[in-house]
């Protein structure tokens, strides 16, 4: 495995990249263009001047996340293809500049969900959180409010605010899209982008719906370790595969991880790694990386992507906000630096004990 950072580019993101080189063992970042829309053509001189700054600190792009869909392809309106186009043509610049891996989702709407962005725990640091009796009590309006006043003032992945002006609009155009005709768009859309994913040796790795539910009725589909396979089976490419967020699978606790990771071997192409508290049904907090801090058995987890032969990118994911740290939530530096040298500490330990059998 190769261990990463998600960095989310000069302007956007308090980290910097001088500080990631700092981090032991982190090769790379995962990054993107952070102001591009969904749908947009990404422009060859900016992709070329983001690996350039990336390299000249010493690191590695070693992915993408994310190149986001445009609604039109995931609820599969007649203006889709010209989106798939654009969408086939990033891929083509970005397989140019020898980028190969992607990270997307298929949400509609919404990328990941939660009732708090700063939940305060028992040791003082800050915390992502979910409450489903929360989010039954708001519309999507209020969540968007919510999220936003409580960022920081940062932008966060997945909740630009041009996407949230229309949000109306958007939930309008899922109306009859149920979650046989979402996964049959998703479908459409790989089969159109597998050509040039093939030129490149460009691995598409989805990332797994957050909260693993549907939330405000929207249709979600790829939730558990069988919508997975369904899904790497309708395209059954080398190319079509998945980012492994143990904290979105891990959102309900009867997806068995380990497991999960064992039936995907070969097709992991990217993997995000942290752990979560469970509360109670539908509710749960992000918790530190280590296993005793929350309720996932992070080393069973490790093992499980050694033992498939894991080579890919790696990143821990959001971190607790410690030591008066302002970042935006979940992606601030020292949580997520603890993160990446305890899930290295684990990867040594589980190489060198195969190693000495
Ligand atoms: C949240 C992230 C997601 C993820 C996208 C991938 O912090 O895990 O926003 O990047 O869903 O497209």
């Amino acid at each position: 495995m190769k261990m990463t950072l998600r960095w989310f580019g000069e302007s956007y993101d308090s980290v910097s990249l001088a500080q990631i080189r700092q981090i032991p063992g982190v090769q790379g970042v995962i990054t993107t263009l952070y102001d591009m829309q969904a749908g947009e053509d990404w422009d060859a001189a900016r992709i070329a001047a983001m690996k350039q700054t990336v390299e000249a600190s010493g690191l590695e792009v070693s992915g993408i996340e994310s190149v986001n869909i445009h609604d039109a392809i995931k609820a599969g309106l007649p203006e889709r293809d010209q989106y798939i186009e654009n969408y086939i043509s990033t891929l083509e610049k970005l397989g140019q500049q020898g980028i190969q891996l992607v990270c997307y989702n298929f949400m509609p709407v919404f990328d990941w969900t939660r009732s708090d962005l700063a939940k305060v725990r028992s040791d003082g640091s800050t915390v992502l959180f979910y409450d489903q009796t929360e989010i039954d009590k708001i519309n999507p309006e209020t969540m968007f409010s919510q999220i936003d006043s409580k960022s920081n003032g940062f932008m966060l992945p997945g909740w630009e605010p041009e996407r949230m002006a229309k949000i109306r609009e958007l939930f309008a155009i899922y109306q009859h899209v149920d979650a046989e005709k979402l996964f049959e768009n998703l479908v459409y859309f790989l089969k159109a982008i597998m050509p040039v994913c093939e030129k490149y040796e460009i691995r598409m790795a989805i990332h797994p719906d957050d909260p693993a539910w549907s939330v405000f009725g929207l249709p979600r589909i790829i939730t558990s370790k069988e919508s997975l396979l369904r899904m790497i089976h309708a395209v059954d490419h080398p190319c079509n595969g998945v980012t492994l967020c143990t904290g979105s699978l891990g959102s309900n606790p009867e997806n068995d991880i380990p497991d999960t990771i064992r039936s995907l071997k070969g097709r992991i192409h990217f993997a995000h790694v942290r752990n979560l508290k469970y509360h109670r049904p539908g509710c749960f907090e992000e918790a530190a990386h280590l296993s005793r801090d929350g309720s996932m058995d992070m080393y069973a987890i490790m093992k499980a992507l050694y033992d498939i032969g894991f080579d890919g990118p790696i990143r821990p994911d959001h971190g607790r906000m410690i030591w008066g740290e302002k970042a935006m939530p979940g992606y601030g530096l020292y949580d997520r630096a603890l993160g990446a040298a305890y899930l290295n500490g684990l990867w040594e330990a589980i190489e060198k004990g195969e190693a000495g059998k």
